[in-house]
C-alpha cells in the first residue's frame, strides 16, 4: 500500500517492448532540483514498467528519443517558447513528433515543474496501457489554488484523521528529513496539487513561533522541488498568545505590525511561503468578531501583512454561532454574501461545498455563485469524517464531481460552481499508516482530490479507472469491476445512513455511527432530531419561505427548483422540505416505504460490493497467483473492511428504520421485516 498509484510494476512484455520502441533515448536536464527529480521520476518509472532504465543522455541523434524540457533547459524545445507560455507556468505539453529527421516524444514546459507534471502524466499514460501513437496532449490547471488542509495537531494527532498520527513529526524536525516527505511531495506532485497547509484550523498558536517556523522551513525545503508550496494555519489571537499583547484587534496599530513582523519572519525563512488558512469566530475559535470587527476586517489585516511577499490568506467561511439560529445551515450565507467586495485581493474565502458540514449528501453551498468579486475556494473532506471513516469503501469522486457540477445560475443557467472557483481544498486523509489513507481504497480519494482539483470537468469514473489501473492492474478485468464498485460506493453510503436528502444523522462526538434518536445536550443544533424533524406525520427539514426560508439564499431558478416539492430533485428531498409520510415518490410508493426501502438497498448495495471484491480473489496455481488478480494481501484486507462496512451498514439500516418507525407509528412495508 505504501507505493499509492505510482507502483510502477512491470507491464506485459508486449506492451513494454512497443513503449520502448516509441521512447528510446531519455534526453533529460538534470541541473535544477526540478529537473533532478523530474528525470528521476521518470528513471523510477520507466525501469520499473518497461524493466530497463532510460538511457543516459549521449544523444545518438538517430533512434527514437524521449525529449524533457522547457526553453531555457533544452534547445530543442526552445523553438516552442511561444506555445508553450499559453499553457502557463504550470502546464505542460506531451506530443509525438519528427525532428531533425527522428522520432520524439516531447514533455514540453514553460517551467521545470510543467515539466515533472508532464512527466507524471506520461507514466500515467504508460501505467494504464494507453496508446502513445500520435499523442498530442496540453494541459493546464484550472484552478489556481489545488491545496490540501491537514488537520494535524502539535502533539501528532489528527483531528478527525483515521490513518494514524500525524505524517510532521514535529520533535525530529527540522534535523531529521524523513524520506516519507519527499514520497508525500510525489504523490501530491503527481496529481499536479500545489500547495499543503500543514497544521489544523483549530490551530495553535504555536505554530507560528520561530521554532516550529524552522521545522516547517525544513518541510518547505523538501516540497519545493515538487512545485508544493507550504502554508500554515494562524490562530487569530497569537498576537496575545506569541506577542504578549492585551489584544489581537485587527484595526489596533500594534497587531497589525505584530502581523507584518511575522510575516517577515515566516518568509525569511519560507521565501515562497504560499500564506495562512484561518478558522475564526467559528466553535469557540478566536476571531475579529470578538472586538466588534468584521469577517472581513480579520483577514484583510492578515492579508496586508502577507501582500508585500506575494502570500494569500484563506479565510474560512464555517462559522458556527454561539446562539443556535433557526437553522445553522443559513450562518455562513448571513455572515459572508454581503461583505462581497469588502477583502483584499489576496483574501480567498475558502467554502464548504455545502451548507452545513460534510455530509454524505448536501446541496451545494449557496456561497457559490453569490460572491462575484471574491475569490472562492471549494473545501471538502478527502477524510471521512461523516463517511465511515476508513473502514467503509466510499469513493468521494463522485461526491466531488456532483457538487462541481452543480449549476449556481448565479450568471444564468450553465454558470456550475467549478466555473466559480479560484481553487479547491481537501481535508488531507493521509497520516503514518502503512496505507497513508488508512484503507487501500481511501487513496482513491486523495487521488480523485488531486485530478478533479487540477481539472474539475474530468469525470470521476475515467479518473476510478486511472486509479484502480495504476493502483491494482491495468487488466480490463479487474478495473471494471473496481471502477463498479467504486461508482455505486457513495450512493450505497447514502442510501444506509441519510437516504433522501437526510442529513446529519450521525452518532454525537465521533459521527461514526448512527444516531437519529439524539436529542437534548447542549446545543439544539448538535442534536440529529434538530435535522430530521420527524414526527407522526412527517419528516424533513422546511427549508422554504413557510419554514427557515434557507432556499432563498440560491438564485431564483435555483430556489424555485429547490423549494417546489414538485421540482425538488428526490435525493434533496428532505433536505429542503417537510413532507408527510404518505407524499408519493416518483415510483409511486409512499415516502414511509421509498425511505424503509433505500435503507434496505444501501445494505444490498455493500453486498455486491462484496460480491464483486470476491470475483477478484487471486487464485493460487502452485504457490504463484493468478496473472491479472489482485494480490493475495491486499484483497485479505479490503475483504475484511468490506465485512465491517456490511455488518455496520445493517446497524444503521436496523437502528435507524427501528428509530424512525418508533416515531411514525407505521408498519414496514411488506418484505421488510427480515433482514435484506
Ligand atoms: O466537521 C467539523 C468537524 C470539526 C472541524 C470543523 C471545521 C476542524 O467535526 O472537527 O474542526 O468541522 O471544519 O472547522
Amino acid at each position: 500500500g505504501y507505493a499509492l498509484w505510482m507502483r510502477y510494476l512491470p507491464l506485459e512484455p508486449a506492451l513494454a517492448a512497443d513503449y520502448r520502441t516509441h521512447l528510446g533515448e531519455v534526453l533529460a536536464p538534470d541541473r535544477t532540483p526540478t529537473q533532478r527529480v523530474a528525470r528521476e521520476e521518470l528513471e523510477r518509472g520507466l525501469s520499473g514498467l518497461l524493466g530497463s532504465a532510460p538511457r543516459g543522455h549521449a544523444a545518438a541523434a538517430t533512434g527514437p528519443a524521449l525529449v524533457l524540457g522547457t526553453p531555457q533547459s533544452s534547445t530543442s524545445i526552445a523553438p516552442l517558447r511561444e506555445e508553450l507560455a499559453s499553457l502557463g507556468d504550470e502546464g505542460y505539453l506531451l506530443r509525438r513528433t519528427r525532428m531533425g529527421g527522428r522520432q520524439v516524444l516531447l514533455v514540453a514546459a514553460r517551467r521545470d515543474i510543467g515539466v515533472l507534471h508532464g512527466v507524471f502524466h506520461l507514466l500515467r499514460l504508460l501505467q494504464t496501457g494507453a496508446s502513445l501513437d500520435a499523442l498530442e496532449l496540453r494541459e493546464s490547471p484550472r484552478l489556481r489554488l489545488r491545496v490540501l488542509n491537514h488537520w494535524d495537531n502539535l502533539d501528532g494527532h489528527v483531528e478527525r484523521g483515521y490513518a494514524g498520527r500525524s505524517l510532521w513529526d514535529w520533535q525530529t524536525l527540522p534535523e531529521w528529513r524523513d524520506p516519507r516527505y519527499t514520497d508525500y511531495a510525489r504523490a501530491n506532485a503527481s496529481l499536479g496539487i500545489n500547495g499543503t497547509v500543514l497544521n489544523n484550523v483549530n490551530a495553535s498558536a504555536q505554530s507560528l513561533a520561530p521554532d516550529y517556523l524552522d521545522k516547517a522551513a525544513t518541510l518547505a525545503d523538501m516540497f519545493r522541488p515538487y512545485g508544493i508550496r507550504v502554508y500554515l494555519s494562524a490562530r487569530f489571537s497569537a498576537p496575545i498568545e506569541l506577542g504578549g499583547l492585551k489584544t489581537a484587534d485587527p484595526l489596533d496599530p500594534a497587531v497589525q505590525r505584530w502581523w507584518r513582523d511575522k510575516a517577515d519572519e515566516i518568509y525569511a525563512r519560507i521565501p515562497d511561503f504560499g500564506g495562512l488558512l484561518v478558522k475564526a469566530n467559528s466553535e469557540g475559535q478566536p476571531g475579529p468578531q470578538d472586538y466588534g470587527r468584521s469577517h472581513a476586517d480579520g483577514a484583510n489585516l492578515l492579508a496586508d501583512a502577507l501582500a508585500p511577499h506575494g502570500g494569500v490568506v484563506m479565510w474560512r467561511a464555517f462559522v458556527y454561532a454561539h446562539d443556535v439560529p433557526a437553522d445553522r445551515a443559513t450562518q455562513a450565507y448571513s455572515e459572508f454574501a454581503g461583505l462581497d467586495g469588502a477583502f483584499r485581493p489576496n483574501v480567498n474565502l475558502q467554502v464548504k461545498n455545502g451548507p452545513l458540514d460534510f455530509q454524505p449528501r448536501e446541496p451545494f453551498h449557496p456561497l457559490f455563485g453569490a460572491m462575484p468579486r471574491t475569490p472562492l475556494m471549494m473545501e471538502v473532506q478527502i477524510t471521512k469524517e461523516y463517511l465511515g471513516f476508513a473502514t467503509h469503501l466510499v469513493y468521494l469522486g463522485p461526491l466531488y464531481e456532483e457538487v462541481l457540477r452543480s449549476d449556481t445560475h448565479a450568471r444564468g443557467e450553465g454558470s456550475t460552481v467549478a466555473q466559480v472557483l479560484a481553487g479547491m481544498a481537501g481535508v488531507a486523509n493521509i497520516g503514518t499508516d502503512r496505507t497513508w489513507s488508512g484503507s487501500h481504497f481511501d487513496q482513491a480519494n486523495w487521488y480523485a482530490f488531486g485530478r478533479l482539483a487540477w481539472n474539475p470537468r474530468q469525470s470521476a469514473r475515467d479518473i476510478a479507472a486511472d486509479w484502480a489501473a495504476m493502483t491494482f492492474s491495468p487488466d480490463p478485468d479487474v478495473v471494471q469491476p473496481i471502477v463498479a464498485m467504486m461508482m455505486a460506493s457513495r450512493e450505497a453510503a447514502v442510501n444506509y445512513m441519510t437516504p433522501l436528502g437526510l442529513h446529519h444523522l450521525m452518532a454525537r462526538g465521533h459521527h461514526y455511527g448512527p444516531g437519529p434518536w439524539v436529542d437534548g445536550g447542549p446545543r439544539a443544533d448538535w442534536t440529529s432530531v434538530y435535522y430530521h424533524r420527524a414526527d407522526r406525520n412527517g419528516i424533513g427539514f422546511d427549508r422554504t419561505a413557510r419554514g427557515s426560508n434557507a432556499v432563498a439564499q440560491y438564485a431564483p431558478a435555483v430556489a424555485a427548483r429547490h423549494g417546489d416539492l414538485a421540482q425538488v430533485p428526490e435525493p434533496l428531498l428532505l433536505w429542503f422540505h417537510h413532507v408527510p409520510w404518505e407524499h408519493r415518490m416518483a415510483s409511486g410508493q409512499t415516502l414511509w416505504d421509498e425511505l424503509v426501502g433505500r435503507y434496505s438497498q444501501g445494505v444490498r448495495q455493500v453486498q455486491a460490493m462484496q460480491a464483486t471484491w470476491a470475483t477478484l480473489a487471486p487464485v493460487e496455481r502452485g504457490s504463484a497467483p493468478l496473472r491479472g488478480k489482485v494480490d493475495a494481501q491486499r484483497h485479505a484486507q479490503v475483504a475484511a473492511y468490506l465485512r465491517i462496512q456490511r455488518r455496520e451498514a445493517q446497524w444503521w439500516r436496523d437502528a435507524s428504520v427501528a428509530y424512525f418507525q418508533s416515531v411514525s407509528g407505521r408498519p414496514l412495508p411488506a418484505g421488510e421485516a427480515a433482514p435484506p
